[in-house]
């Protein structure tokens, strides 16, 4: 674990230094209070921080302020060493954001034991945020195939088209339907539909640039948002994307499944006034006439 101490006192530093590192954990040093504010702003900082009260500069109740106006994760949790006995400046320690404090001179043992305490703290603290985020994952995650799920894809067209209209520069959606999907199921049975729907998506993934966005829009059904592209422009993506899917049949341990996808596309640069709602609908009529016209292509709305 990797700990900061701001102290002045090069002698007390050096003490607290070396029975910290005898315990294990990597020191890093600061001698004043602007140089520990300075040190908890960088990347990587370290989380735990053992702040001195009287120190030149920012002393250790306002460095605890500084951190805690900044607010942002991930937490530091921080204690205040004092050589003041009296309960006021305790409290006002504490009230300006400090987690805890030691008084000076100070128990090794006890040093130790309020260490764990702040430890613990922020191994509960790394749990919840993990958590949060793999709920926050799940929430926008289509669970089958890993891409966007419908209200996520919808949510990132929702922003795309607010930055078209604020930069001037438009947004594509390409709809993507496979065909004769029905069939697939019909012969092979559904779990191998669903390993076909993952690689399709895998290959969706595999033909757009790291900004675009892929989506599962429904059954069988994918929503690509393509940022920056006229529709001149995404149908050159979406042609790679009907290539990537059509241009060899899915591999499975059961056997070869050829497949092909049908697309409709348009852009905001044709409907320069439309929603999110108005361009999906230009993009899935796109889709249904590559439909009617044969499957297997690429149809641009008509406005
Ligand atoms: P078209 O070329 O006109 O799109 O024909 P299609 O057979 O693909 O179209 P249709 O809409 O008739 O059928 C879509 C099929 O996709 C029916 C449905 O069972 C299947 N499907 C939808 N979601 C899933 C899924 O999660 N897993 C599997 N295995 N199949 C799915
Ligand atoms: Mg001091
Ligand atoms: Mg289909
Ligand atoms: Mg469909």
């Amino acid at each position: 674990m990797r700990i900061l101490i701001a102290e002045d006192s090069p002698v007390e530093h050096e003490i607290l230094k070396d029975l910290l590192e005898s315990r294990g954990y990597e020191v890093i040093s600061a001698y004043d209070g602007e140089e520990a504010w300075s040190i908890l702003q960088s990347e990587g900082a370290p989380q735990l921080a053992l702040l001195d009260w009287m120190m030149p500069g920012l002393d250790g109740p306002q460095v605890c302020r500084e951190v805690r106006a900044r607010g942002n994760e991930p937490y530091t949790y921080l204690i205040l060493i004092t050589s003041l006995h009296d309960k006021a400046a305790t409290v006002a320690g504490l009230d300006a954001g400090a987690d805890d404090y030691l008084t000076k001179p100070y128990d090794a043992g006890e040093l130790q034991s309020r260490l764990r305490a702040g430890e613990r703290i922020l191994n509960l603290q790394q749990q919840l945020i993990e958590a949060r985020e793999e709920l926050r994952r799940q929430a926008t995650h289509d669970p089958l195939t890993g891409v966007l799920n419908r209200g996520a894809i919808r949510d990132t067209l929702q922003r795309e088209l607010s930055r078209s209209q604020r930069t001037q520069s438009p947004v594509a959606v390409i709809m993507a339907d496979i065909d004769h999907f029905k069939n697939v199921n019909d012969t092979h049975g559904h779990p191998v539909g669903d390993a076909v729907l993952k690689e399709i998506a895998r290959r969706m993934c595999q033909g757009v640039r790291p900004y675009d966005a892929v989506g599962r829009y429904g059954g069988e059904e994918f929503m690509i948002v393509v940022p920056g592209c006229n529709t001149t422009q995404a149908r050159v993506v979406a042609e790679r994307l009907r290539a990537l899917v059509g241009g060899e049949p899915v591999s499975l341990s059961t056997g070869d499944i050829p497949v092909t996808v049908s697309l409709g596309l348009t852009s905001s640069a044709e409907f320069p006034n439309t929603n999110v709602d108005g361009l999906i609908d230009a993009a899935d009529a796109a889709l249904y006439r590559a439909k009617r016209n044969g499957r297997n292509r690429v149809e641009n709305a008509t406005s």
